[in-house]
């Protein structure tokens, strides 16, 4: 039992996630190794969220209110970490949510496909192997992509990935999301927006913050996206761990 005064409390109860995962088998055994690298760039950036991820989740949320088949890609180590969060953001901006695992195997998105079923979420896509296509140009099982989802979808969000898969799917015209804490990663650097923030806390502010930008124009949440630069924004994020170095 983790007291909830710790000082290192919600770090800790993100580590007994990941672990229960593993336990329950259905975390990649190199999710606990990116989990850690994920830790420690987050410990960097003060474990906040930072006014520059804010501009970033912002326009990442303008961007996904304006897709028309918007898709939450999701893998084992997001599943333990924002199960419940990722059900709520995609009924709260009516996106799909589909599983993409690096390490496939069938046990894997069995339990994963049961966990969300267990929450009531019934419509996970990516576990049907008969109802998979694949993106050209990507070797890995990461290729598979349903043909309601991730193939057909204009705008995806990925989070936890290991590099090779946003490159791709941008050159396949899809406007890539992502969200790492490492803003040298090949995905932060080849996503069209990157917010360098742990899931976390990003999803649960997507959450709150989305109400506000339902309400918005279609022009006004277009201004959003053409004022942000996630060139500059990157910049800043690599600033901000600069900063801790000075
Ligand atoms: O698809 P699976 O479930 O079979 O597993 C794939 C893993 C997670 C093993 C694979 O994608 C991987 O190895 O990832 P990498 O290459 O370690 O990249 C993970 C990225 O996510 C790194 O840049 C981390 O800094 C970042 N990261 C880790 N934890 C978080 C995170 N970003 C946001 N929030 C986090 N909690």
């Amino acid at each position: 039992m983790i007291p909830k005064n710790h000082p290192r409390y919600n770090s800790l109860i993100e580590r007994e996630k990941i672990k229960d995962a593993m336990k329950k088998s259905y975390l990649a055994e190199s999710g606990m190794i990116a989990h850690g690298r994920g830790e420690a760039f987050d410990y960097l950036i003060e474990e906040k969220t930072s006014k520059t991820a804010e501009m970033a989740i912002k326009a990442s949320l303008a961007m996904l209110l304006l897709s028309e088949n918007p898709v939450i890609s999701i893998n084992g180590n997001s599943t333990a970490l924002a199960i419940d969060q990722i059900i709520e953001l995609s009924k709260k901006i009516n996106a799909k949510v589909e599983l993409n695992l690096f390490y496939r195997t069938d046990k894997r998105v069995k339990i994963i496909k049961e966990l969300f079923e267990k929450k009531g979420f019934n419509k996970l896509l990516g576990t049907d192997p008969y109802n998979l296509k694949y993106i050209n140009g990507l070797e890995s099982p990461r290729a598979t992509a349903s043909k309601e989802g991730i193939y057909s979808a204009d705008t995806i969000l990925v989070m936890l990935e290991d590099g090779d898969r946003t490159e791709i799917l941008a050159q396949n015209g899809k406007f890539i999301i992502a969200i790492d804490l490492n803003p040298l990663s090949r995905t932060a650097q080849m996503a069209n927006i990157t917010i360098v923030d742990n899931i976390t806390r990003t999803i649960p502010l997507m959450i709150k913050i989305s109400d506000n930008l339902k309400n918005k124009t279609e022009k006004e949440l277009n201004k959003i996206i053409n004022d942000f630069s996630n060139e500059k924004n990157l910049n800043d994020s690599l600033e901000l761990i600069r900063g801790k170095f000075k």
